[in-house]
């Protein structure tokens, strides 16, 4: 029995929780009897528009997890899920930091959760506050996506029958990525006593039940602050984590340092009398090794930087580095509160995912939200993610291209592990470029299944390419093509021609054995899609070295004798490019998936209906091979990349086809975004607008069931290209940016800018 990775990684794909959704996030604010803490009154402009907020009212403990990942913040150097600071039974929380991998069985390495900075328990009277004691009176939790910052409100009644508020608050500083704090404002409503805040570092955390760390230090430089400092067992990356508590109300408290195991913290005690309050402050500054060679010295000098400057002077610095963001990337839909708020939302959870500082790291598939796929980067980077970035900080997109640039001595060991020339990268990458995808995984019956994405899946080498070409059309930026891009190209088409086999009885060179992007299909063979974009890659490559070799012939040259390129091996390339088996019948405009596709059973979808699983599921793994059920897009998503070389006739054929046997709602969630652009482009608004809202609610309504692993970072990217691509038909005309709006109905307005070879053009759209 064969299975595709993410079956396998997320068993609960075919499980939904959709009739639990009745209380799912809300997207409004609702009135709250709470006292905001003063410094969030004080944004201003743009930052106080409406549909900026994702808010719960009610504490759902069914839906936890599932929250935790839709409340994820972070500053493209980490990212830390919404658990609570005060813990809650068997949550565990998760901050990911980019890049810090360590060796894994079977998935070969992951990112490795970092001890947890969130730690803050609160003691009343002795009684711990946590919300599955006691009663919890009224709760609001929201998600400011202008500041990146978390807010939780809760009034609760201790088991001792004690009443208090708390105002919680946190926010991972994009201004100084080292830098993350957070708040607990205190307020006894009925309570006369003492209060003590314990605000500790804690070490003992795990992925799932797997250990990374070993100890290496801990400490306290004074009596309010703590460190702790933890190295990755196989990587050998060290991390350190510094704290310091303080606490502002009307009592003088006292702090003590407790040295626990693997968990130094400070213990801060102070009185309260109803009516009274006091907000505790921790600050905490985060290294690892990969930025630092001292990493306890670093965080415990940005520590004493950053207390020095106080909460409130990093947060005003926080919130004006995310109104310069928002500033290049906001996008404005008048007239559809549903849609404005879940793209803002998606566009959200890229920024917070997008490497800054860092060219060795690029965005994983689930992002740095949650353990899903295990920090792996897929073809959802450059395909689905990248265009998001191209158009609005290229400078952005540039790193996470010179990521699979530092990756290529990986992918060079991928292809000549395969037998073939040239660069094969990764199909999940990680660190290094080696091959991280699992080749077998165990089911919880005890059996092991064959994951065939790493060897077989790719199409993953043209997107690469792809995204490079993109890049570069789009900015013009030259000496990326010719330092780096080049050699991308080159090396994935020496590995094309090496991959080819020529068919003599048909004159043609085919692509055998292989998973296109439907991977409801494996062991394939002549995939349109990767057939056609191996050619592109080809042209592409043959392009570039023409282009090189007129401007800058040294590196021409360079780069042919590094490579050991030819002149047979070019004209070998040219043949190829001329004659792959891309199949097409033209009387139909039909494109075959792959060899004997059309032969398949075909399924009337409607007969399964209703359902809350995919079609994969309900027929059966293996069984679905046999059938035409596409797990997403294929032949569409190559007319969607090569839009240029097709007409509309080729486009609305091949639609009409493959839309009704793609399973959109329960497939995989890179496939509704790209349909509504599609469909966008061709016209047809109202089935385009089905895909999109489709999109839009992936993760802020679980619409798979499968949030809890991590945001969906493809769909989140794809939603932005919809709109841009789809509704507000941009493209490049004659060296220019030109917008042929189609907007669904009731959108009023769409507002955006984009940046094209480095002049802005601002869009301002109606209907
Ligand atoms: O890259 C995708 C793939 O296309 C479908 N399965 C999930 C992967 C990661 O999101």
């Amino acid at each position: 029995m064969t299975l595709t990775h993410d079956e396998i990684h997320h068993p609960f794909l075919v499980k939904s929780y959709l009739s639990d959704l009745q209380s799912h996030v809300q997207l409004s604010l609702v009135s709250q009897p709470f006292t905001i803490p003063l410094h969030r009154r004080k944004m201003k402009g743009i930052l106080r528009m409406s549909n900026w907020h994702v808010s719960e009212t009610t504490f759902n403990p069914q839906q936890r997890q599932f929250h935790e990942t839709v409340y994820t913040i972070g500053n493209g150097y980490l990212g830390t899920r919404g658990t609570f600071e005060e813990g809650y039974p068997v949550a565990a929380p998760l901050t990911l930091v980019h890049g810090l991998f360590d060796a894994v069985p079977i998935v070969h390495t992951e990112l490795v959760n970092a001890p947890n900075w969130l730690h803050l328990t609160i003691l009343i009277d002795g009684e711990h506050f946590r919300l599955d004691r006691g009663e919890l009176l009224a709760y609001h939790r929201e998600l400011d996506l202008a500041t990146g910052t978390l807010t939780r409100m809760v009034r609760w009644r201790s088991p001792a029958g004690h009443t208090v508020e708390l105002v919680f608050e946190r926010f991972t500083s994009l201004a100084d990525i080292h830098v993350l704090g957070l708040t607990c404002q205190f307020t006894s409503v009925d309570f006369s006593g003492t209060v003590e805040v314990r605000a500790g570092l804690p070490g003992h955390v795990d992925n799932d039940g797997r250990l990374h760390w070993e100890w290496r230090g801990q400490g306290s430089p004074d009596e309010q602050s703590a460190y702790l400092t933890v190295e990755t067992k196989e990587s050998q990356l060290v991390l350190s984590e510094a704290c310091q508590l303080s606490l502002e109300g009307a009592f003088e408290p006292t702090y003590a340092f407790q040295n626990g195991s693997w968990t130094p913290t400070v213990v801060a005690c102070t009185r309260v009398e109803p009516g009274q309050s006091f907000t505790a402050k921790k600050i905490v500054t985060l290294f690892t090794s990969r930025e630092s060679e001292d990493v306890q010295a670093s965080a415990l000098d940005k520590l004493a930087e950053a207390s020095a400057q106080g909460y409130m002077a990093l947060r005003a610095a926080n919130d004006a580095a995310w109104e310069r963001e928002w500033g290049r990337c906001n996008i404005l839909i008048e007239g559809d509160d549903e849609a404005d708020q879940a793209l803002r939302y998606s566009l959200f959870q890229l920024l917070i995912a997008a490497p800054r500082h860092d060219d060795r790291v690029s965005i994983a598939a689930k992002t740095l939200s949650g353990l899903g796929y295990h920090g792996h980067v897929f073809w959802d980077t450059e395909i689905f993610m990248l265009p998001f970035f191209i158009y609005t900080q290229p400078e952005l997109a540039r790193n996470m291209l010179l990521y699979r640039y530092h990756t290529l001595p990986g992918a060079r060991r991928v292809a000549a592990a395969q037998g073939y020339a040239g660069a094969l990268f990764a199909w999940e990458s990680a660190d290094t470029g080696d091959e991280s995808t699992p080749r077998w995984v165990p089911t919880s019956d005890g059996d092991l299944i064959r994951i065939w994405c790493g060897d077989i899946e790719l199409h993953i080498v043209a997107d690469v390419a792809y995204a490079v070409h993109h890049y570069w059309q789009v900015t013009g930026d030259d000496d990326f093509l010719r330092d780096y891009g080049a050699e991308i190209f080159l090396e994935t088409a020496l590995f094309w021609a090496s991959r080819v086999e020529w068919n003599a009885e048909r004159a043609l060179y085919e692509i055998k054995d292989v998973i296109g992007p439907d991977e409801n299909h494996e062991h394939v063979d002549n995939n349109a899609f990767t057939n056609r974009m191996a050619s592109w890659n080809l042209q592409e490559a043959v392009n570039t070295l023409s282009w090189l070799r007129r401007h800058y012939p040294e590196k021409a040259t360079a780069l042919e004798e590094q490579l050991e390129l030819t002149e047979e091996q070019l004209a070998h390339w040219r043949e190829i490019i001329k004659k792959i088996y891309l199949p097409y019948d033209p009387e139909t405009g039909l494109i075959e998936q792959f060899e004997g596709f059309f032969d398949l059973i075909s399924v009337d979808f409607a007969e399964y209906e209703p359902r809350k699983t995919s079609m994969q599921a309900l027929l059966g793994v293996a069984e679905t091979q046999a059938y035409q059920v596409l797990k997403q897009a294929d032949v569409l998503m190559l007319l969607y990349l090569l839009a240029a070389e097709y007409d509309l006739a080729t486009i609305k054929a091949n639609w009409d086809y493959y839309t009704p046997r793609t399973d959109l709602t329960y497939g995989s969630s890179l496939g509704p975004a790209i349909q509504a652009t599609l469909a966008a482009q061709m016209g047809e608004l109202k089935v385009a607008y089905e895909h999109f809202i489709l999109a839009a609610r992936t993760d802020l309504e679980d619409v798979r069931g499968n949030a809890w692993a991590g945001i969906h970072g493809a769909s989140a990217g794809g939603l932005w290209q919809a709109v841009i691509f789809g509704f507000g038909g941009v493209r490049e005309e004659e060296g220019r940016l030109v917008a042929h709006p189609q907007l669904p109905s009731g959108w009023t307005r769409l507002k955006f800018q984009l940046q094209y070879r480095g002049e802005w053009y601002a869009f301002d759209l109606s209907a």
